[in-house]
């Protein structure tokens, strides 16, 4: 069982943590229809990410907020909690691509240190597309190389340059929908191909320390303080 100090020593050690089973089936069935009437109504054309779920559903601004992420964060953000952002990112029959393995500071690159919790809200498995991270990479230097738009769907916009590290430690995360890993944003991570061509939809919402706005942090409308 995770306890605040497993918590805090295995995210250090090993830059996720996964948590199972936070949200019932009903709550994922609720999201996820949640997220599909997001996707018709705000999301672009044959795009498989729609960003801000928060700005336009309650729902995804009440899990956002949810105690049972909270309390996951308090011990790993001491400092206080801001919600900055969520995103939905989803795979099916159409849209089969491996997300690319990158880090996310990539794309925010020169802003405080953040971390994301990526919430599937159907069972995951490599063979439908899960996240893939590989463990303790957070603790090197990566670059990144801009993807071509057939590898990343056109989607994905920064690749790691350097793919080099143990096998042993990419970790497929095969889990139950409801469940949550825990991420910081210079983890290596990427997802497998969705071979199974079944829905893999996840929302991932973004968290750093309270503090005033970097000139990144303006774009998103939904963010705020929690703790
Ligand atoms: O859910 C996935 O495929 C991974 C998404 C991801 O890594 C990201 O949006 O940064």
């Amino acid at each position: 069982m995770i306890t605040p100090s497993t918590l805090v020593g295995d995210y250090a050690a090993d830059g996720y943590v996964v948590v199972e089973s936070l949200f019932t089936d009903k709550e994922c069935d609720t999201l996820k229809q949640e997220a599909c009437e997001v996707l018709k109504n705000h999301g672009a054309a044959n795009a498989t990410v729609c960003v801000g779920a928060a700005v336009h559903s309650s729902a995804f601004r009440n899990l956002a907020d949810d105690p049972r992420v909270i309390d996951l964060l308090r011990p790993l953000i001491p400092e206080g909690v801001m919600f900055l952002s969520d995103k939905i990112v989803f795979k099916s029959g159409e849209n089969t691509f491996a997300t690319p393995w990158h880090i996310d500071a990539f794309y925010w690159a020169g802003t405080r240190p953040k971390l994301s919790v990526w919430i599937p809200l159907d069972d995951v498995s490599a063979d439908n597309g899960t996240l893939k991270v590989v463990r303790g990479s957070h603790h090197r230097e990566w670059t990144s190389r801009r993807g071509s738009g057939e590898e990343t769907g056109g989607e994905f916009g920064n690749v790691i340059t350097d793919e080099v590290w143990d096998a042993a430690d990419e970790v497929i995360c095969e889990i139950p929908r409801g469940s949550a890993v825990i991420f910081s944003d210079r983890l290596v991570h990427g997802s497998c191909t969705n071979t199974a061509s079944a829905d893999r939809y996840t929302i991932i919402s973004t968290y750093h320390a309270p503090a005033a706005d970097e000139s990144f942090d303006e774009q998103f409308p939904a963010r705020h303080v929690v703790v």
